[in-house]
């Protein structure tokens, strides 16, 4: 027996409990029904297991919990401000820290600070909230990543990796002045939880010096990319989680942070730089939307929860069993002949909709459809990821149909047990029986902005 391999085992136990309702079928067929076919708009008290999403729904630590207790709650100068701002220059590199409600928040200002009117801002795939921001600054959204990355099938290590062909296509375009940054995400999501590497990250820092433009850096799942680099990558075998972190933030200018995730923390984000003058705009913007540019929309005790969260997010045994969990669901899906976006990514697992529900066209939203059904199943509440999440496009109105139509199953951190992915593994594999009965879904109600969060559907009869 080789005594050195040890399996992704939790490094924490667990010694508070929250109860979950068990409900009936037909309770949530009209629990599903009332939302709209939105899994959205459900109540959490009618979910079993939640795998929405990873964010602002971990476990924080008997340390993070012993922090808020900590919470300087002056309105300026807040002593959990410096403590989180130090831990940011720490482990993230940057020297300066504009603290935020959540991403979003960072993502707003950011973008009117760089942004202007007309201006293309290139990106390793879209996130739902970054492009919107970056519209709504004026700017046309450009995606860079690498093919492989609309792929489901493919194997690729690095599905995350800019395509610098694709940059040098854009400047030839529309001129590296129209440019005013590069936006890439560490662990891609909309592509599935996919890393770029370090390899892909320094030749992008290359391109960006050569054209001068900035490298700003989505770092929401930084820790979960480090993994990946760690795992895959020459040279970073022997390399800790909190290097590899440091060493990739080093290579960007600037970063928006939703702490929600990666981090640890049920609240907070922030956005971060190494310029001067930036952080003097983004303090300007700070006092307008968010708040003081000491606590910028969080409590003091966010803030201080966040401080020990950054820490604990960095720990190999922590992140190692983060990600293990991810693969145990994942290869139990395979192991089931599950379509799935491969490889395994960091933070979820991506069904592949159009494979399952082929008799469903992406207008009618299979993905849609089929995170429907699998609430109604057993209770598993997941989120769509594909022609509705898409939106339209800003110009023509046109829905966009991405190659992706995915549902995606969450986990939150350190939150459920592997009993409970092995309810999830066998609740998908009894829809997948049934999937030939799942209906496409229409529109009843679609907001203007980010319409998968409220929108509404019924079922069509065809
Ligand atoms: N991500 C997620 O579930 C929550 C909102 S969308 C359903 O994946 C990235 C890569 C994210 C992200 C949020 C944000 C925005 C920015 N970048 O939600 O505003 O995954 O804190 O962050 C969500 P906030």
């Amino acid at each position: 027996m080789n005594t050195s391999v040890r399996s992704w085992a939790e490094p924490y136990k667990i010694k508070m409990v929250e109860p979950l309702k068990m409900t009936s079928e037909a309770e949530r067929r009209a629990a599903i029904a009332e939302a709209g076919y939105n899994t959205f708009l459900l109540k959490s008290e009618d979910v079993y297991i939640d795998l929405l999403t990873d964010s602002g729904c971990g476990a924080m630590s008997d340390r993070q919990w012993a922090g808020m207790l900590l919470g300087d709650e002056a309105y300026a100068g807040s002593a959990n401000f410096y403590r989180m701002r130090d831990t940011v220059e720490a482990y993230y590199s940057y020297k300066y820290t504009v603290p935020t409600h959540q991403g979003r928040g960072a993502e707003n200002i950011l973008s009117q600070i760089l942004i202007s009117d007309g201006d293309y801002v290139p990106g390793n795939m879209y996130f739902t909230t970054t492009r919107l921001h970056q519209e709504l600054a004026g700017a046309n959204f450009v995606d860079v990543i690498i093919d492989e990355a609309h792929d489901p099938a493919s194997f690729h290590p690095f599905k995350g990796n800019v395509d610098l062909a694709k940059l040098d296509a854009l400047v030839a375009e529309v001129g590296a002045e129209k440019i005013p940054y590069v936006c890439i995400a560490t662990c891609v999501n909309m592509a599935g939880g996919q890393p770029i590497s370090m390899a892909n990250l320094r030749a992008l820092r290359a391109w960006c010096d050569k054209h001068g433009v900035r490298l700003v850096h989505d770092m929401t799942r930084v820790a979960e990319n480090a993994y990946f680099i760690q795992c895959r990558e020459d040279g970073y075998a022997d390399k800790s989680i909190r290097e590899i972190i440091h060493e990739l933030c080093s290579l960007t200018d600037a970063a928006t942070m939703s702490s929600k995730k990666d981090a640890l923390v049920n609240i907070g984000g922030f956005l971060a730089m190494n310029d001067a003058d930036f952080y003097e705009k983004a303090c300007n913007l700070v006092v307008v939307y968010e708040g003081l540019h000491t606590y910028g929309g969080m409590a003091g005790r966010d803030m201080e929860a966040l401080a020990v969260g950054i820490t604990e997010s960095v720990q190999d045994d922590h992140i190692k069993a983060r990600v293990g969990q991810v693969e145990y669901l994942g290869n139990k899906l395979k192991a089931m002949d599950v379509p799935i976006v491969n490889p395994i990514g960091g933070h979820a697992i991506f069904l592949d909709a159009r494979a399952i529900l082929p008799h469903i066209p992406q207008d009618r939203f299979p993905a849609q459809a089929l995170a429907a059904a699998l609430y109604v199943d057993a209770g598993v509440r997941v989120m769509e990821r594909g022609a509705v999440s898409a939106g339209r496009n800003k110009d023509t109105g046109e829905n966009f149909m991405p190659k992706l139509e995915l549902v995606r199953l969450t986990l939150p951190r350190r939150v459920y047990t592997q009993a409970h992915m092995d309810v999830v593994a066998e609740s998908i594999g009894r829809v997948m029986m049934k999937a030939g009965e799942i209906r496409g879904l229409t529109f009843t109600y679609e907001p203007e902005y980010l319409r998968f969060f409220r929108a509404k559907f019924a079922p069509v009869e065809d």
